[in-house]
């Protein structure tokens, strides 16, 4: 079949963020822009002729089109074979699961995520290396230098493919493969998890539900929990993928997950529920009337790891990015295994997951997950809570949250998001904050001492590969900090994210509302960046 040369001009700006390529589905559709983007990619990376590529998405608006459009170039660009999954569906943790199991060179996962879909919404697009790990800097860096001299791309002259049905379809020479997405990971799930223990609780009183949002975990949920574990139909809601997740906003937090927030909070309430985002990486974790930090989460599961024969005999380490709470470190600390510190984005946990350095990573923006993958993992957290939960049998939720609390002490921990605020003021408060961290170090702020202040760098322990300017962090003598960072995964100006925290050993103080506990950091947090000042928002937009 003939290769199709098409000339092409670079797009400013196709560069990636924290994770992946993220626009709004516009930018997308204009001509050559994803073309560019994909070309770009193959351009970078060398050594896949005759190899395995794997494709697939959210399901969200334009994830069909786009999957034809790379399906076309990957065998225009010699890829032995292209995997995809059926209805070109693929959550973020199965395509990092599928890419390992098969051996693939690599994978494109189309999704933005979180952000919104629909016509009007967000597209994304990222690249994922061989060990099924969003790709590294060095890589996305060489992707978006070849983005800016770009000058054509190959393609097929070829129809679109039927993605619905299962089987084998030739490309050119290529084999494109279209495969069951949720087979091959919910199989990996049964070999970590003790599934007949799991059958056992959900087949009792216990009862939870597990808020899809109308994103792409519906179709593993359900395949997991409701078919293989027997829990009772209707305990996945919002289960079927929609193209713009119902018009809502698939990020599993306690101000959109309002139907699950309204359930564990109303009467007669579950013992359980979990949701999911829009790819089904992120996990939000509830117990009745009970709300489980991510930072927690990770230090309640990295402390009861043993409860899943997956990890029977222990783990390495683990890892969280700076902004993420210490709740873990002090496990790792009581454990004697490994404690790293990575900057915000899950790329920078591949090295040490490859290096057998850590076992469990996890983010306080709802992401957890363990070397089973190299991407975080919704459902994975959820299944890991339900067997500490069998494990435990008699606590709830809240009693082993509250056990941990009085074990290691309570790191109280918010995030506060400003959307939507103008780029260059954004910009100028970084800049402000960072010609203030030379001076911090030992001044009082409130009655509270720094000790110290700076722009986060992180030097790769695996391969010295050195990332700075990753936050600006300031820490008080008494172990409290404030953290600022600007996102890298918006489409609308920016968001500036302050994350608060300190540390109460006394057991006596663990019962205060977060916001309150944290009063006397957010004002200081606020005052420091002059946040009304600078961007006229009295209040964030999101608190979590
Ligand atoms: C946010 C989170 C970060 C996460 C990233 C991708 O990035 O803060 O922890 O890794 O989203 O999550 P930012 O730059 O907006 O703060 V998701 O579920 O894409 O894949
Ligand atoms: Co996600």
């Amino acid at each position: 079949m003939d290769i199709k040369t098409v000339a092409t001009t670079p797009f400013q700006g196709q560069k990636p963020g924290t994770s992946g390529l993220r626009k709004k589905v516009d930018v997308f559709r204009e001509r050559n822009y994803l073309e560019n983007f994909v070309q770009s990619a193959f351009d970078s990376l060398q050594g896949f002729a005759g190899q395995t590529l794997v494709v697939g998405g959210d399901g969200r608006y334009h994830n069909r089109a786009a999957a034809q459009t790379i399906l076309r170039m990957a065998a225009a660009n010699g890829f032995g074979r292209v995997m995809v999954g059926r209805g070109a569906i693929l959550s973020t943790p199965a395509a990092s699961c599928v890419i390992r199991k098969h051996g693939a060179f690599g994978g494109f996962v189309l999704s933005a995520s979180h952000n919104p879909g629909g016509p009007k919404g967000d597209f994304g697009i990222k690249y994922n290396i061989g060990n099924g790990g969003p790709a590294p800097e060095k890589v996305t860096e060489a992707i978006h230098a070849r983005t800016q001299t770009i000058e054509r791309y190959l393609t097929l002259d070829t129809p679109d493919l039927d993605l619905d049905s299962l089987g084998e379809a030739r490309l050119g020479d290529t084999v494109v493969q279209v495969f069951d997405p949720v087979a091959d990971y919910a199989e990996m799930m049964a070999g970590i998890f003790d599934f007949d223990a799991l059958a056992a609780l959900l087949g009792g009183d216990f009862r939870m539900i597990f808020d899809a949002m109308h994103a792409v975990t519906g179709p593993y949920a359900k395949a997991i929990l409701e078919d293989r574990l027997g829990a009772p139909a209707g305990t996945v809601i919002n289960g079927t993928p929609l193209e713009d997740f119902g018009g809502g906003h698939p990020d599993p937090n306690l101000a959109h997950a309002e139907e699950l927030v309204a359930a564990l909070f109303g009467d007669g309430a579950p013992d359980f529920g979990a949701a999911s985002d829009g790819d089904g990486d992120r996990n939000m974790i509830l117990g009745r009337d009970f709300f489980v930090t991510p930072s927690d989460s990770l230090a309640v599961l990295a402390a009861n790891a043993a409860l899943a024969p997956g990890y029977r005999d222990g783990i390495a380490g683990v890892a969280r990015s700076m902004p993420t709470s210490g709740a873990a470190d002090r496990v790792a600390e009581a454990l004697g295994i490994g404690c790293y510190e990575t900057p915000t984005g899950w790329k920078f946990f591949g090295n040490l997951l490859d290096a057998g350095m850590a076992t469990f990573c996890g983010e306080e923006s709802f992401g957890t997950s363990s070397d089973h993958v190299r991407e975080k993992d919704g459902l994975w957290a959820v299944l890991m809570w339900l067997s500490v939960l069998a494990g435990r049998p008699g606590e709830s939720v809240a009693d082993i949250v509250r056990g941990h609390w009085r074990t290691y002490g309570r790191n109280y921990y918010s995030r506060h998001d400003y959307e939507g605020v103008d780029a260059a003021a954004a910009e100028g408060l970084m800049d402000h904050l960072r010609g203030l961290t030379g001076d911090l170090a030992g001044a009082e702020l409130d009655g509270r001492r720094v000790a110290m202040a700076d722009d986060f760098a992180y030097t790769d322990p695996v391969d010295g590969s050195v990332s700075s300017r990753q936050g600006i962090r300031v820490l008080f003598e008494d172990g409290a900090r404030v953290v600022f960072r600007l996102s890298g995964t918006g489409t609308e100006g920016a968001t500036l994210r302050v994350y608060i925290e300190r540390f109460e050993p006394d057991p006596a103080q663990h019962g205060l509302e977060t916001q309150a506990a944290l009063a006397d950091l957010i004002a200081i947090a606020r005052d420091l960046a002059q946040i009304e000042q600078r961007t006229g928002r009295k209040e964030p937009t999101v608190i979590t």
